[in-house]
C-alpha cells in the first residue's frame, strides 16, 4: 500500500538586498508574472505575496522590498515591509548574490538572527559564476550565520527551482489551503496593474527618475464597447521630472502608455483603454499622508 502523501502549506518570506533577484524568483516560482522586476535597485516598494499551488502543496511566497539604508519616509517604510514580514512567516529564503557577503548582506545577517523560522540562504545568479566560486561563497556565509541549507539557483534560467520547491515541501509543517487553487497573488489587480504601469517608467527613464515616480490607480471599473477603461496618475516629485515622463510632445508618456497597456492586457486577459496623467507632488517620498492615500499600508507608515 502506497502512503498518501501529506499536504503541507505556509507563508515563506523572500528578504534580501536590494536587485538581488527576489522578485524574479517570485514570478519563477509561480510561473506567473506577479511582481515586477528591472535592473534598478528598490523596484519592490511594498509587500506582495505569489501562490505556489500543487497536489501536495500550496506555498504563500511574500516577496518585500529590498533591505538598504534608509534616506526618506518611503525608504523606512520599505525596510520595515521587509523586516516585519519576518515574524509572520513559517520559513525564510535569504537571498544573495554569488559574491562575497558585503555590508548589506551583514546587516540582515544580524536581524535573521532574531527571526524564529528556520533561514534557508539562496545564492541566485549562479548562471553568472564559475561553480567553483560558489563553495567559498558559502563558507563565507556558513561563518556569519546560522542557515539550514545552502540552495544555489538562476531565477532567469530555471536552474535550482525544483530542488527549491523540494526543499521547501520537506521543511513546511502540514497544513490547511489558505487560497484557491487559482489564486495567484494576494494584492488586488488595481494594484497590480498600477506596478506594471512603474516598470514601464522604470525600463524607459534613468537617474533619479524612478525613485521619484509613484502611480496610482485612480479608476478601473467601466467598459466601453467591450474595453476596461482605466485612469492612472503618475507621480513625480518635481517639473523637471514631469518633463522627462511625458517627453518631446508628449513622446515618452505616450511609450509608457503602450507599452502598460500591453503588460495590462497580458495580465488581465482582456482589452484595455488606458489613460495616463502625470502630476507633481513635492516630496511625496517623505509625505506619509501622501503614501497612505496611494495605498501603503498604515502599520509600517507609524
Ligand atoms: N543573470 C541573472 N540575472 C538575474 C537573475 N535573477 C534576477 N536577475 C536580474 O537581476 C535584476 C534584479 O531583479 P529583481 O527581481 O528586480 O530583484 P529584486 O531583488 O526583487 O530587487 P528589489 O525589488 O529592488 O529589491 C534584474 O535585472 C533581473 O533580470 C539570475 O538568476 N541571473
Ligand atoms: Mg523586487
Amino acid at each position: 500500500m502506497t502512503q498518501e502523501k501529506k499536504f503541507k502549506s505556509g507563508f515563506v518570506a523572500l528578504v534580501g538586498r536590494p536587485n538581488v533577484g527576489k522578485s524574479t524568483l517570485m514570478n519563477r516560482l509561480v510561473g506567473e508574472k506577479i511582481a515586477i522586476t528591472s535592473n534598478k535597485p528598490q523596484t519592490t516598494r511594498n509587500r506582495i505575496s505569489g501562490i505556489y499551488t500543487e497536489d501536495n502543496m500550496q506555498v504563500v511566497f511574500v516577496d518585500t522590498p529590498g533591505i538598504f539604508k534608509p534616506h526618506s519616509q518611503l525608504d523606512n517604510y520599505m525596510d520595515k515591509a521587509s523586516l516585519s514580514t519576518l515574524n509572520d512567516v513559517d520559513l525564510v529564503l535569504f537571498m544573495v548574490e554569488p559574491e562575497s557577503p558585503g555590508k548589506g548582506d551583514k546587516f540582515i545577517i544580524e536581524q535573521l538572527k532574531k527571526v524564529k523560522a528556520p533561514v534557508f540562504l539562496v545564492i541566485n545568479k549562479v548562471d553568472e559564476v564559475h561553480p567553483d566560486k560558489l563553495l567559498p561563497v558559502i563558507d563565507e556565509y556558513r561563518n556569519l550565520g546560522n542557515f539550514k541549507e545552502f540552495l544555489p539557483v538562476s531565477a532567469t534560467e530555471g536552474i535550482g527551482i525544483s530542488d527549491l520547491l523540494e526543499t521547501l515541501y520537506n521543511n513546511l509543517p502540514e497544513g490547511p489551503q489558505y487560497y484557491g487553487s487559482d489564486q495567484i497573488t494576494d494584492r488586488p489587480e488595481y494594484f497590480v496593474v498600477a506596478e506594471l504601469i512603474r516598470e514601464q517608467i522604470l525600463q524607459l527613464t534613468s537617474q533619479e527618475v524612478p525613485h521619484a515616480t509613484a502611480v496610482a490607480v485612480d479608476r478601473m471599473n467601466q467598459r466601453i464597447n467591450g474595453k476596461l477603461q482605466i485612469e492612472a496618475t503618475i507621480y513625480v516629485e518635481r517639473d523637471g521630472q514631469k518633463g522627462i515622463i511625458i517627453g518631446k510632445g508628449g513622446k515618452a508618456l505616450k511609450q509608457i502608455g503602450i507599452r502598460s497597456r500591453k503588460a495590462i492586457e497580458d495580465l488581465l486577459g482582456e482589452k484595455v483603454n488606458l489613460r495616463l496623467w502625470v502630476k507633481v507632488q513635492k516630496n511625496w517620498r517623505s509625505d506619509p499622508n501622501f503614501l497612505r492615500s496611494i495605498g501603503y499600508d498604515k502599520k509600517e507608515l507609524s
